[in-house]
């Protein structure tokens, strides 16, 4: 059993996935605060594992997800002999991103939000946890962008208020739509543009998931 092993099977009893990882090149200093790393390894929810477990411990207060993921990956981290990076630390954020791009099969949406072939739109980052040493890693997937063989783009033709033009997401006019009182649809249910998308239909997170990055986001 590899490091990778013990740390995957650690995180699935917290819903959380595994999501790759990779070997930071030498002197690359926007990892974390500038301090160096041999490796770096992504962790991530995709459809509702995740919401199981953080549902039922969900911390009182604000931010309840990050302070989960900080005790859950803090954990793993004092178990393993990491330093843990969030995606919500900052700003400046860590890139996380581009870091998710060098780790697993994921590609930027029209949607600007990654894409993975299996999990699609449904799926997000938890954490980072930060080696010192220089781990093995599993063999990357290299399976194809999905986006590349969609060629009816149903995720650009459904924001109600055009957020999606090609130019980017028009954040201003998503929040003043689902302020509004009309965009309740998607408070409840999801980004439609998000739901529109036929890949990875299996893991589209449940409605008290869904509702709860909505309420987050707004
Ligand atoms: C600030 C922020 C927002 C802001 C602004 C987003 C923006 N487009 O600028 C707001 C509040 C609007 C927002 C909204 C949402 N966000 Co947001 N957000 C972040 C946050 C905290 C920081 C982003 C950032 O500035 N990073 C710093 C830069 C340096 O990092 P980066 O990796 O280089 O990121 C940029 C590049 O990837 C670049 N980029 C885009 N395409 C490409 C292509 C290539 C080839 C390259 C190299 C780069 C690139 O765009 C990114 C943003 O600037 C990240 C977490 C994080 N730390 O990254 C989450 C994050 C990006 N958000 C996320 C999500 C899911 C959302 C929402 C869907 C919210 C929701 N309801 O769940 C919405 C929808 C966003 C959309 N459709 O684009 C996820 C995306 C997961 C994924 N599958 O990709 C992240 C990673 C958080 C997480 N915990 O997983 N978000
Ligand atoms: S609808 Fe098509 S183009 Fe849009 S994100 Fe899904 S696969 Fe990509
Ligand atoms: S949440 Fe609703 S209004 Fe915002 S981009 Fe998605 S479909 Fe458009």
């Amino acid at each position: 059993m590899t490091d990778c092993d013990r740390i995957e099977a650690a995180l699935a009893r917290h819903g959380l996935l595994l999501r790759g990882g990779f070997h930071p090149d030498a002197g690359e200093t926007a990892l974390a605060g500038g301090e160096s790393a041999g490796t770096v390894l992504l962790v991530g929810n995709a459809g509702s594992g995740m919401w199981e477990a953080f549902s039922a411990q969900m911390p009182a207060g604000a931010d309840p997800l990050d302070r989960w993921s900080g005790d859950v990956l803090g954990a793993a981290a004092r178990q393993f002999g990491a330093e843990v990076a969030l995606p919500s630390d900052g700003p400046p954020y860590r890139p996380f991103q581009q870091w998710a791009m060098r780790a697993e099969p994921v590609f930027p949406s029209p949607i600007s939000i990654l894409i993975h072939p299996v999990y699609g739109l449904w799926h997000g980052y938890r954490g980072a946890l930060l080696f010192g040493r220089v781990l093995d890693l599993p063999d990357k997937d290299m399976s194809a962008n999905p986006c590349d063989s969609c060629t009816a783009r149903p995720c650009l033709a459904t924001c109600p208020v055009g957020a999606f033009s090609g130019q980017g997401y028009d954040v201003q006019a998503c929040r003043r739509h689902l302020r509004s009182g009309a965009g309740d649809y998607c408070l409840d249910g999801s980004c439609l543009a998000r739901q529109a998308c036929p890949v990875g239909r299996d893991y589209a997170y449940g409605a008290g998931q869904a509702a709860f990055h909505m309420a987050a986001f707004v």
